[in-house]
């Protein structure tokens, strides 16, 4: 095996990120491997929470989602929670072993009079020594900036799928619209997590495009969230899903896909999202495998359910996998010594 893909490439073409998922399965999920372990610690998986701060109502129309005001599942508005109570979740969640704590909002983008709040959010989170994340909708760049003066380490917002399939799933913002937030998360100094969904009755091809519009992005996400979609009843994709569940995403499929992102985008954390609650045992395994590396702990993540931290318990036990303490928390560490 001495497949070796140069650090930081972000020329990858269609044709070649095509080709790997082209490859027989075992041969793809051994590249993948020999990746991971290459350059990220091996056995070790990152622990995150979620917690959903600001709860429905939110004027896009994502077709995957509960929380748009566009979806009928019966989901109420919420206001933004208070700092205090965001911390109290924080604590638990450090207390019950993670190591990254991932805070959403369902807005189009953050409005000036809740910016207070969020930096105060962000400031006690970090301080409790946890790896601090947020996902608030579209920013501008002194939103990102503010953030990042607060200890923000990463900013997540997603692409969602190819940019040729984007429209097919939201039309109240662009694909260049999300563009523009990456670029002023990472202009502000900030880790990119920026991800997608697979199972919305997307092609191969948009797989390729997918995982080819990050990988080639002008820096790598650092961390790429890969969800598989959780059909939600009164959502458009929720209810077509339903309907003609042959479009649910195949598991050997989108093992494929965790394995592809992990060698073209060597470096990033690869985080295993969600969907994970309908995966065996075995696929969650492969998907460990092939390179992903983090995984949303829990019995919940924004509106829907989650494995729950006693069957993730159970799972690193069968698999003698540990639990990754966050890059940012582990250098800031190293660096106090
Ligand atoms: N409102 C913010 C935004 O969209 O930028 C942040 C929250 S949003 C829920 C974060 C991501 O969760 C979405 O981009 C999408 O990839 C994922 N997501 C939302 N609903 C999902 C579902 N039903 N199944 C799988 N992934 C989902
Ligand atoms: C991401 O890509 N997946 C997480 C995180 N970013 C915020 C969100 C998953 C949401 C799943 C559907 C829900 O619970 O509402
Ligand atoms: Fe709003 Fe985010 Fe849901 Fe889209 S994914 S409807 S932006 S909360």
């Amino acid at each position: 095996m001495n497949f070796v893909p140069p650090i930081g490439r972000t020329d990858w073409t269609r044709d070649e990120i095509a080709d790997l998922f082209d490859l027989p399965f075992l041969d793809l999920v051994a590249r993948a491997h020999d990746v991971h372990v290459r350059h990220h610690p091996e056995n070790e998986v990152q622990l995150s929470t979620l917690l959903s701060i600001k709860t429905g109502g939110c004027a896009e129309d994502c077709g995957y989602c509960s929380q748009s005001v566009s979806a009928d599942s019966g989901l109420k508005a919420e206001k933004l929670m208070d700092a205090g109570a965001v911390l109290d979740a924080a604590r638990e969640a450090k207390a019950a072993g993670s190591g990254r704590f991932c805070m959403g909002a369902a807005w189009r983008s953050p409005k000036e009079r809740d910016m207070p709040a969020l930096l105060q959010m962000v400031a006690e989170v970090k301080a409790l020594g946890l790896e601090t994340c947020m996902t608030l909708g579209m920013l501008e760049g002194d939103q990102a900036e503010r953030l990042a003066d607060a200890g923000l380490d990463y900013y997540n917002h997603n692409i969602d799928t190819s940019p040729e399939n984007y429209a097919n799933v939201i039309t109240t913002r662009t694909f260049q619209d999300r563009l523009d937030t990456l670029e002023r998360v990472r202009a502000a100094g900030m880790n990119v997590c920026c991800g997608g969904i697979l199972g919305m009755g997307e092609s191969r091809a948009d797989r390729v495009g997918f995982l080819h519009a990050l990988a080639t992005l002008p820096e790598a996400p650092q961390s790429v969230p890969l969800n598989a979609l959780v059909p939600i009843a009164g959502t458009v994709l929720g209810d077509i899903l339903k309907d003609v569940p042959s479009a649910r995403i195949d598991d050997i499929e989108f093992i494929r896909t965790v394995a592809v992102a992990r060698i073209v985008m060597p470096e990033s954390m690869v985080r295993l999202s969600a969907g994970r609650e309908s995966m065996s045992d075995s696929t969650q395994a492969l998907c460990f495998m092939a390179g992903a590396n983090s995984i949303f702990t829990g019995d919940r993540l924004l509106t829907t359910g989650n494995a729950g931290g006693n069957a993730d318990a159970v799972l690193f036990d069968k698999l003698g996998l540990i639990s990754m303490q966050g890059d940012t928390v582990r250098a800031e560490a190293i660096a106090a010594e």
